[in-house]
């Protein structure tokens, strides 16, 4: 066994309707913080699914005139589909509907129960009976009506579950200030401090009889487990946790990196850790909450129809124009907008203007002075330092980014390294030096140091921007594209000759 282990998951996502660019968002930043992890000698685990309970896909199902599994077994499989697509590297799959993580949930909220934490008590709620939905306070129209219908709604009383969230007050407190790095942003961990938490947490409903479609209370069927509980547990059911078979969860868990929305991050640092706290299991070791991506300052949402399906993006443009744009546009933690303009934008001045320019015209000139032939004559001049020490040190600057999650300014080194050799190539004027026989072996020198940089750039770009890196390494072509061959300079073959040359990202007009 590898020393070290990475643990990584995204939300599991409601198949309540097919994923938009949103969800896109969080699973290509979670593949791409994986990918890196692996290349860095990470025994990783990435695991992503689908919370597939819950009265809103009941009534779906309903009104399509299927079962709920029928339902969201097509979205799931749309689903699947879609990260294919993205060419998300998912260790795991999980769906709330499989066998195996409705027994765990019914173990955990037994044992929950066994031990005094969960309690049956009275659930009050607002509840508009057309609809047969309960509704916060909040959750209410401007009239104060159901949201759905807009009729009336009134108060009602059912008998419920309760987990006791309030003994576990002080001891989240205590993890909290004894656990800093917890939850970032750490804009995000203030507000769940100054809001949620200190003014005192409720005891948290955890049942309800109002619908059938989730996983049953095994000593009290008329309940079935009410979101968080079943939700929450995925992290740990997915590992095995209470099955037969339990060595991943041994091998991975506490999880090392939970990645969520902003919305669910109050409940990822404070019901999952109580619950842990409650199963006698270790924390996780960070939440990080994103913000949204939003669309003409809205969230990004299928009844407001303000988007595409992402495979129309990745048909038009690419897949890794909409990975590059998720992963670099919008720094992560912050809301950022999206738009199909600043995707054409992007992918332009970055894709095609510096990496695949750079890429073709080294290429090219390869193929114009030396029939594709490259060898490093270490003909070199103090011009050369300042690419070469940028290049030795990206692993290291990137790699900082990285373990702060900041995606935005990883991506942007690398691009900083491509920025680099197309300046070097004005600087050092190939085409200049090819005029005279003289010059040959400095020229040599140049376009190999350009290469050699092209490809430890290409080494790190291969965690962000897979099939853009495959098809670099096979115009390069070169078999030195792990990690370790990038702390040193001077890695690529020499002699070698190179391979094609092909356009990666063709200008998109408008
Ligand atoms: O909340 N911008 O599922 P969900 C960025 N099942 N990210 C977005 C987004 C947007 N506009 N829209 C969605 C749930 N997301 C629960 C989670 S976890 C134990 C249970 C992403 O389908 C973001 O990561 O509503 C958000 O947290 C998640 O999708 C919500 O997905």
């Amino acid at each position: 066994m590898k020393e070290k282990k990475f643990y990584l998951t995204t939300p599991i996502y409601y198949p309540s309707d097919n994923f938009h660019i949103g969800h896109c968002y969080t699973t290509i930043i979670a593949d791409a913080i994986a990918r890196f992890k692996r290349l860095d000698g990470y025994d990783t685990f990435f695991l992503t699914g689908t919370d597939e309970h819950g009265q809103k896909i009941e009534k779906k199902a309903l009104e399509n005139g299927i079962t709920p599994k029928e339902y969201v077994d097509k979205i799931v499989d749309n689903a699947k589909d879609l990260w294919k697509h993205l060419n998300i590297s998912y260790d795991k799959f999980i769906r709330t509907t499989d066998k195996y993580h409705e027994e765990v949930v019914q173990k955990i909220f037994k044992k929950l129960y066994d031990q005094g934490d969960i309690y049956k008590g009275e659930y009050k709620g607002l509840y508009c009976t057309p609809c047969e939905s309960f509704w916060t306070q909040t959750q209410l129209d401007e009239n104060g009506c159901c949201p759905d219908c807009h009729r009336e709604v009134h108060e009602v009383k059912e008998e419920a579950y309760f987990f006791k969230l309030s003994k576990y007050q002080k001891p989240l407190e205590k993890f909290l200030e004894d656990n800093p790095d917890f939850i970032e942003p750490i804009s995000r961990k203030n507000e769940m401090i100054n809001n949620f938490i200190k003014p005192g947490l409720e005891d948290l409903c955890v049942s309800r009889t109002s619908f059938k479609w989730g996983v049953p209370v095994s000593f009290d069927e008329k309940h079935v487990v009410y979101v968080w509980i079943d939700a929450l547990s995925n992290y740990i059911s997915a590992l095995g946790y209470l099955t037969d078979d339990d060595s991943l969860f041994k091998k991975y868990w506490p999880a090392d990196l939970h990645i969520v929305g902003k919305e669910i991050i109050r409940f990822h640092t404070i019901i999952w850790p109580i619950i842990l706290m409650a199963l006698g299991l270790p924390l996780p070791k960070k939440i990080f909450g994103h913000g949204w991506l939003i669309v003409d300052g809205g969230k990004i949402s299928k009844s407001l129809g303000n988007y595409k399906d992402p495979r129309e993006y990745i048909n038009a443009y690419g897949v890794d124009a909409v990975r590059y744009y998720a992963l670099r546009e919008v720094p992560f933690g912050s809301d950022g907008n999206f738009s199909e303009e600043a995707l054409i934008i992007r992918t332009n001045s970055d894709l095609a203007n510096i990496l695949g320019n750079l890429v073709n015209r080294t290429i090219g000139m390869i193929n114009k002075y030396f029939e594709g032939n490259v060898c490093n004559k270490k003909i070199n001049e103090e011009l050369d330092e300042n690419l070469i020490n940028y290049a030795l040190n990206l692993k290291e600057i990137v790699t900082n980014y990285m373990d702060k999650l900041d995606i935005s300014n990883a991506i942007d080194c690398i691009f900083e390294l491509f920025r680099k050799c197309n300046k070097y190539i004005d600087d050092t004027t190939p085409w200049i030096l090819a005029k005279s026989e003289e010059n040959n072996d400095r020229l040599q020198t140049v376009l190999y140091n350009i290469i050699e940089s092209i490809r430890i750039g290409t080494v790190l770009l291969q965690a962000f921007l897979p099939t853009t890196a495959e098809k670099i390494f096979s115009q390069l072509n070169t078999k030195q594209t792990t990690f370790d061959t990038i702390t040193s300079f001077g890695n690529y073959e020499s002699p070698n000759k190179v391979g094609k040359p092909e356009v990666l990202f063709a200008r998109i007009e408008k």
